[in-house]
């Protein structure tokens, strides 16, 4: 019932907007090009590609002002090694072992970033040869890791992140990474964290990308139901082990330059390379444009893990709990948490809506001035879209079965306290 009232349909988002596209639709190849910044407004971004979760790419203009274009690369467009080893020598990074398949990713490795770079210079000598096979280093907090250093500033677009808000506020992890890697690393398929959007800036280097829009995944299954791990790969061609590969749409390419920056939407899937020697910067987000597809895909996780254990389901007393604690382990996140975090969001904008901004949140860059800066219609947009989802995940049955006496408030003083915050903003 939870499904059928909350499915990630076109049907959803096409009364917030105002666009001549349509959400979800195939795409035509072709992605729009946006090169001018003073001329594309947040309006615009939100309008033409959050709402209807279309891809884009922006020119290296917007990326002009940011100290890592400035220090991170050599004149002639190369990673300066230097730079990045005086700052960041010491620091620990993951590594992962692009030549190796484990499951269905790379096994990774956590390594001085001095020994990286060492690996990474003798490997350009090597003519892209090693015998410690591709290293890319990937998914680096290096902005957690170095709050101080001016490397970048996201850019207005980006800025409605309740992801980064919310696991800010909780201390715990962030969704802000940076990718290096040499030519020939690359990104087998997947789709991002909690169905979450991503944009990449490239700071030096070249990538391709191969993206397909939500729902051509399903004819790149093989008869198991298992996504592959390199979609270009000649396997695919089997029918009797792909058997609706013929089915699928070719993907949309993307060559992304040195400075431009890519928006991923929504449950697109993906696979990336590098064609240089490229560092990249990259967030992960969600937002009220995207939360109801997060929420779909946590409710498509659950039911996977319920059919996994479905043979314990008698005699096991608690096995809902045990449903919970498997998916927090898999995909990051479990319904409490996921209430929790749509409370924290709704707080902070209601506490915006309602007290306005005192001058130190404003000066020191928090959320909640990201959210004024926004504005209040926005913040209602935010809570209108909170309601929904709240309002479906109180009305689940899995949820239901929960052991909620821990949450505070309970989830109907919440949506209480909401729409009465709604109300009054629309007065
Ligand atoms: O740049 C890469 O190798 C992968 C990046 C990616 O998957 C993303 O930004 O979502
Ligand atoms: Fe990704």
């Amino acid at each position: 019932m939870d499904r059928a009232t909350f499915a990630c349909s076109t049907a959803f988002f096409r009364d917030y907007s105002s666009s001549s596209h349509t959400a979800f639709c195939l795409p035509t190849g072709h992605v729009d090009f946006i090169e001018k910044v003073e001329s594309f407004t947040y309006s615009d971004f939100f309008r033409d590609y959050l709402i209807p979760n279309h891809p884009c790419i922006f020119s290296a203009k917007f990326t002009e002002g940011w100290g890592s274009r400035r220090n991170w690369v050599t004149w002639d467009g190369k990673p300066n090694f230097d730079y990045l080893l005086q700052k960041f020598g010491e620091a620990i990074v993951p590594v992962a072992n692009c030549d190796v398949k484990e499951y269905n990713s790379n096994p990774k490795e956590q390594i001085p970033f001095k020994e990286y770079i060492n690996y990474w210079k003798e490997h350009i000598k090597n003519d892209y040869r090693s015998s410690r096979g591709c290293l890319y280093l990937k998914d680096w907090h290096l902005s957690r890791a170095f709050p101080e250093q001016d490397v970048y500033t996201t850019p207005v677009y980006f800025t409605s992140d309740w992801l980064n808000e919310y696991w800010d506020a909780i201390g715990v992890d962030d969704y802000r990474f940076v990718y290096m890697g040499p030519k020939g690393s690359w990104t087998p398929f997947h789709a991002d964290v909690f169905r979450s959007y991503s944009w990449s800036a490239n700071i030096c280097g070249r990538k391709k990308w191969l993206l397909y829009p939500p729902g051509q995944e399903e004819y790149l299954k093989d008869r198991h139901g298992n996504l592959p791990f390199d979609v270009t790969a000649p396997g695919l061609q089997d029918n009797s082990v792909y058997p609706r590969y013929t089915q699928s749409q070719p993907p949309v390419e993307i060559l992304q330059e040195a400075g431009e920056i890519v928006f991923i939407p929504s449950g697109w899937h993906h696979q990336v390379y590098n064609l240089e020697d490229t560092i990249s910067i990259n967030h992960n987000w969600v937002n009220g444009c995207n939360v109801a597809i997060m929420w779909c895909f946590l409710q498509d996780e659950l039911a996977a893990v319920q059919r996994e254990i479905n043979e314990w389901k008698d005699p096991m007393d608690d096995w809902h709990v045990q449903c919970q604690l498997i998916m927090k382990s898999c995909t990051g996140i479990d319904y409490k948490e996921f209430y929790n975090f749509l409370k924290v969001i709704a707080e902070n904008r209601i506490s915006v809506l309602e007290n306005g901004l005192d001058d130190e949140a404003l000066a020191k860059n928090t959320p909640k001035a990201a959210i004024s800066t926004l504005g209040m219609l926005h913040a209602v947009f935010d809570l209108k879209r909170t309601v929904k989802v709240l309002t479906s995940l109180s009305a689940n049955e899995d949820f239901k079965k929960l052991d909620l006496t821990s949450l505070s408030p309970p989830p109907e003083a919440l949506l209480h306290h909401l729409k009465a915050a709604i109300d009054t903003a629309l007065l």
